[in-house]
């Protein structure tokens, strides 16, 4: 069944037919197959598949920073990649104001070099680390994730870099380590609403060790095959998929081992809105609004219908033993 015809002169299936998670073709090449009914097949096909996973472009500005395919379980969505221009242009980062657009208008004062990220506590080797040290640890790697944001709309990037859990391993977590506390940049002299009172500066966030070791949790240097716009918190950042985008924080300074949950900023200013955990989960509404459905960025047009959110963002295959037994209604 044919659902829509695009602007552009192209039409394509119903998403429902491809695969259930919708294929939105980001390739011409792809577009014709679809048009001439050949899409169902292409896209069964392995090398459908990588077509459409093959990254946007960036800004054509930014260093180049490639990584090679992952081979995570669960790296890759097969869902269209966010238009670079969006994921760059409408942010949460509110060091540079809280408006979407601020940040890409406010964060080219972010100074990125030179930068270190200071490794402490329950942990055998302690230290600071530059970015140069950081990006030699391991090989990076292309994931595209989905990013969904606990206000109710969600993208998809080609992030770059590696598992957290290679850094973690290289600095030797002692046994009593059972959190990760993530201190990102509060710069005043840089950063125009860090003196503001919307949050308890520095934006801290942290993950149990077991999902900070989870091979999905990505150290982040860079996004659509370039090294992150400052706005997407350049120089490094921590991507959890799984996880309201609030757990991803921007422009880490500090990585702390700790044996207690750390109080982290968005929990300190509204505990009742925003847990540790904070699992995408449809089930367990916002009490202001409901976490049922998520609007793509991208998709915003006359026949743009609200996706469904999945639990775990859709990655529960990958990480819903990490909860086992615990009740995520309470641990929200
Ligand atoms: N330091 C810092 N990190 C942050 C934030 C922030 O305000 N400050 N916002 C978070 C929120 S709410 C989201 S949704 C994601 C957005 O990441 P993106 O702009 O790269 O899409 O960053 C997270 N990391
Ligand atoms: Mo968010």
């Amino acid at each position: 069944m044919l659902i829509k015809t695009r602007n552009d002169g192209f039409i394509h299936p119903a998403s429902s037919e491809i695969t259930p998670q919708a294929v939105y073709a980001g390739r011409r090449d792809l577009m014709k197959l679809m048009a001439t009914g050949a899409a169902g097949a292409a896209m069964a096909t392995w090398a459908g598949r990588e077509a459409l996973a093959q990254s946007a472009p960036g800004s054509g500005k930014l260093a180049p920073l490639k990584g090679a395919k992952s081979a995570v379980a669960g790296a890759v969505t097969m869902e269209k990649i966010t238009e670079y221009k969006d994921a760059s242009t409408y942010n949460n980062y509110y060091e540079f104001g809280t408006d979407k657009a601020d940040p890409a208008k406010n964060a080219h004062t972010l100074k990125t070099t030179p930068w270190t990220v200071e490794i402490e506590g329950l942990v055998k080797k302690p230290g600071k680390y530059t970015l140069e040290d950081l990006l030699k640890l391991s090989a990076q790697e292309e994931r595209i994730y989905r990013l969904r944001c606990v206000e109710g709309w969600s993208m998809v990037i080609p992030w770059v870099g590696y598992s957290l859990a290679e850094l973690i391993k290289k600095v030797e977590p002692q046994p009593g380590a059972k959190f990760i506390e993530f201190v990102t940049l509060a710069d005043p002299k840089t950063m125009p609403f860090v003196g503001s009172r919307v949050l308890d500066w520095p934006y801290v966030e942290g993950l149990r060790m077991d999902e900070a070791m989870h091979p999905l949790t990505l150290l982040t240097f860079g996004m659509y095959g370039e090294v992150l716009p400052n706005q997407n918190g350049a120089p490094v950042r921590i991507v959890v998929p799984w996880k309201y985008g609030f757990k991803s924080g921007k422009s880490i300074v500090k990585i702390r081992f700790t044996d207690k949950e750390p109080a982290t900023a968005w929990n300190k200013a509204a505990a009742n809105e925003y847990g540790f955990y904070s699992n995408v989960n449809p089930n367990v509404d916002h009490p202001r609004w409901s976490q049922a459905t998520e609007r793509r960025i991208g998709e915003d047009g006359l026949f743009a219908k609200k996706r469904k959110t999945l639990m775990f963002n859709g990655y529960e295959a990958q990480v819903g033993q990490l909860y086992a037994g615990m009740d995520l209604k309470k641990n929200f």
